[in-house]
């Protein structure tokens, strides 16, 4: 059982507002995900990849970031990241149907590649790890711009960083490799998290690696830290001391934060064939949901009146996007092939 605590540095100083909000968002990204689960089921969508489990770490991650000022390049499991920084529900269920609207490539790509331009959130591919050399390298243009004195492009005058995620199994790539020994060698304004999960679909991390993550990102010149990815508040806590050693020059930080898949990889596949029931009933039982929700209990901040109200707030904004969903438009096949090699002008606004 994981134990949440208000001992940190940063969390301590939330207030039960902030608590509840991180609540409220863990909330609606597990009953969106569900939904997405039986739209698959009914055969409404082709694919859907979950986040369920994932998502005190993710929260906690978020709300320790500048939102829409720091560069986000968040991975295929993180629909909380995404929902905590401003995509909608509706947003995301029209993706998962491929249809008119789709607000990360107009259906050009699979579901859960995001990208928002206002939100912050860098467009990614599919080969794991490529965000990592990328968000480094963004990293490095922040660092350079100050260096050489250059204007903000966004006027905005505050400080920034670059930050990505992945799974574990995707250190294996040599993308992570180059990625943190370029953060590690110009100490950049970097975070890497990686959400550790234990598996790469149905490979276990101990087929990866024989050292942590952490470790890894140790022998690069990146701090290296371990977190309790089921406790939202050892998450903020981990991510806002890297967000302010960013800001400060002081360099880029790798966060490995523990976590559990409590569903298959993905809608394909069949998790049963490499996990016994004996491993899923035990991370079931170490989901962070009912435990973070147990927490505020204990500490009087929530209550059963308002987790209620939550509930069926969530349910309502959950059916709402379904509907919307279900009834936009396909895009129309004529022009499917526009935009695949030349960029669509941004509509500002
Ligand atoms: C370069 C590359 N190889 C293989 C794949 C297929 N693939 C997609 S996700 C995945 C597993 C990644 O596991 P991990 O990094 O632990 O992340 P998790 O899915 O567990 O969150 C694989 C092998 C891919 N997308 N890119
Ligand atoms: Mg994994």
């Amino acid at each position: 059982m994981v134990s949440a605590t208000r001992e940190g540095q940063y969390s301590s100083q939330l207030s039960s507002e902030e608590l509840l909000k991180f609540y409220w968002h863990m909330l609606l990204a597990r009953r969106v995900d569900e939904r997405a689960w039986v739209l698959h089921r009914q055969g409404k969508i082709a694919f859907h990849v979950s986040g369920i489990g994932h998502e005190a770490l993710q929260v906690g991650m978020t709300f320790a970031i500048n939102r829409g000022i720091d560069y986000a390049y968040p991975y295929y499991r993180d629909l909380a990241v995404v929902l905590a920084l401003g995509v909608t529900p509706t947003d995301f269920i029209i993706s998962l149907y491929g249809k008119e609207g789709e607000i990360s490539s107009g259906g050009r790509q699979m579901p859960s590649h995001w990208s928002h331009r206002k939100m912050g959130i860098v467009t990614q591919s599919s080969p794991v790890a490529t965000q990592v050399p990328q968000a480094a390298g963004t990293a490095f243009g922040i660092k350079y711009r100050i260096q050489q004195g250059l204007q903000d492009p966004t006027d905005t005058n505050q400080p920034r960083l670059a930050f990505c995620t992945l799974g574990e199994g995707s250190t294996s790539q040599g993308e992570w490799h180059e990625g943190m020994n370029w953060a590690g060698v110009h100490q950049l304004p970097f975070i890497c998290v990686v959400e550790n999960n234990e598996y790469a679909i149905s490979v276990p991390y101990k087929k990866q690696a024989s050292r942590t993550v952490a470790e890894r990102a140790e022998a690069y010149g990146v701090k290296g830290v371990i977190v309790d990815g089921n406790n939202p508040l050892k998450m903020y806590d981990a991510m806002k001391e890297a967000v302010e050693r960013a800001y400060a020059g002081e360099g880029a930080t790798c966060i490995e934060a523990k976590c559990h898949r409590l569903v298959p990889h993905s809608s394909d596949d069949d998790d049963r064939s490499y996990r016994s029931a004996e491993e899923l009933k035990e991370i079931k039982a170490d989901d962070p949901l009912p435990q973070y929700r147990a927490y505020l209990m204990n500490e009087g901040i929530l209550t059963d009146d308002i987790d209620s109200d939550y509930e069926a707030r969530i349910k309502q904004i959950v059916n709402e996007a379904s509907q919307a969903a279900d009834a936009a438009d396909y895009p129309n096949p004529a022009d499917h092939l526009d935009y695949m090699h030349t960029f669509k002008p941004i509509e500002e606004g």
